[in-house]
């Protein structure tokens, strides 16, 4: 069977371009470091006040420069509503919702997974510029979605501090 000429380029551009877009997803997952959420387990959503580490939601530290944060995303805000780290930390969010779909989205991060009842998502990021940052529900979940936010401050270290006061 003849194949006409454009024809035959334009099958060798589509493969191409298969090829393209295929090394950039290995990219993006082994040198951008862009990876699915991984499912951090099942919850009763009804239970969460008796269920850990549900039941005492809010920032620990695990390590070195490590944290925890526990969160619950509920109608329509995150619990808790503020958490501070020191710069330089790696924080390990784990969060599930209270009752519908929510999301979880930190703006120039790459925290942003969706929040399922009777599931936990879990997200890992890295905070190496002071200032505060924001997770945003990103997910439609009623009247009063666009209110629903946190807020993180990521904090100088001390040593930072004094050195920018005698920069002044
Ligand atoms: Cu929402």
């Amino acid at each position: 069977m003849p194949i006409e000429r454009f024809e035959k380029v334009f099958i060798w551009i589509s493969l191409l371009l298969l090829e393209v877009f295929f090394v950039a997803v290995l990219v993006a997952a082994f040198f951008g470091g862009i990876q699915l959420p991984a499912p951090g387990g099942l919850v009763d959503p009804e239970q969460l006040a008796n269920t850990p580490p549900f039941d005492q939601p809010g920032v620990r530290q695990v390590g070195d420069g490590q944290y925890e944060v526990v969160m619950i995303a509920q109608t329509w805000q995150f619990i808790p509503g503020e958490i501070r780290v020191p710069v330089g930390s790696t924080v390990t969010f784990r969060i599930t919702s209270r009752d519908v779909l929510h999301g979880f989205l930190i703006p120039n991060t790459n925290a942003n997974v969706m929040l399922v009842p009777g599931q936990v998502s879990e997200v890992t990021t890295r905070f190496d510029k002071p200032g505060e940052y924001r997770i945003i529900c990103h997910e439609y979940c009623g009247i009063g979605h666009q209110t629903m936010f946190a807020r993180i401050f990521v904090e100088p270290t001390a040593s930072e501090t004094q050195a920018r006061a005698q920069e002044e």
